[in-house]
């Protein structure tokens, strides 16, 4: 640094300091951005969707169709009031924009207990982030567990990790195909009770998802 740093006002040397540091993000080549969202309108496009008392919140009672905000419910509702605002919903979607990766997602699933072999398993990202987020899919081994991953054409670069952006989404699960459906109507389609929040801080990043069909 020059020596007549200690010349400047405060203000000139705050500029200088963020001059040092704003461009000073290093390269990580497999670092992805996350996608374009707008947080604020998709919270609001919720709200509309879900609150059906017009209270301007969202109740737990108010969400049984969409099982990926009850699974997300308590990491939402920050003040845990047991109710979600537009503020609270938005909040959670721009803290998935601190991240720089894709994240990767294996899940497990079994029927009535064995392990499903072949099963499609499809991660559609919920109404209000549809026009934002891929959705992604994989198909279960022998074992039962599936990578589910966004189709080639939504990678953000050719060489980019497996893996699946931030988000809402509902967890679809059909059977091996070419056969008669072995997975109840529960489960599969827009119908499905099954759903999750993939963040940097969810369940998710913990532990690989399991989906207990019934
Ligand atoms: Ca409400
Ligand atoms: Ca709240």
């Amino acid at each position: 640094m020059p020596g007549s740093a200690s010349k400047r006002t405060p203000w000139v040397s705050s500029i200088l300091t963020m001059g040092l540091v704003l461009p000073g993000c290093s390269h990580r080549p497999r670092e992805v951005a996350p996608p374009e969202l707008n947080a604020g309108a998709a919270a609001s496009a919720a709200i509309s969707q879900y609150d059906k008392d017009g209270d301007g919140a969202l109740r737990a009672s108010e969400l049984s169709s969409s099982p990926a905000l009850t699974e997300a419910f308590g990491r939402i509702d920050a003040d845990h009031d047991q109710a979600i605002t537009a503020a609270e919903l938005s909040q959670r979607m721009e803290s998935w924009k601190q991240g720089s990766t894709l994240i990767p997602l294996t899940c497990s699933v079994t029927l009535r207990g064995k392990p499903l072999a072949g099963a499609r398993v499809r991660l559609v990202p919920v109404e209000f982030l549809a026009k934002d987020l891929p959705v992604g899919e994989g198909v279960t081994d022998e074992t039962g567990v599936a990578a589910i991953s966004m189709p080639d054409e939504a990678r953000p670069f050719a060489d980019a990790p497996a893996g699946m952006y931030p988000g809402f989404y509902r967890v679809e699960i059909s059977g091996p195909e070419g056969g008669r459906e072995v997975v109840p109507d529960a489960y599969t389609g827009e119908k499905s009770s099954l759903g999750l929040e993939l963040g940097y801080d969810s369940p998710s990043m913990q532990r690989a998802p399991q989906f207990p069909l019934k």
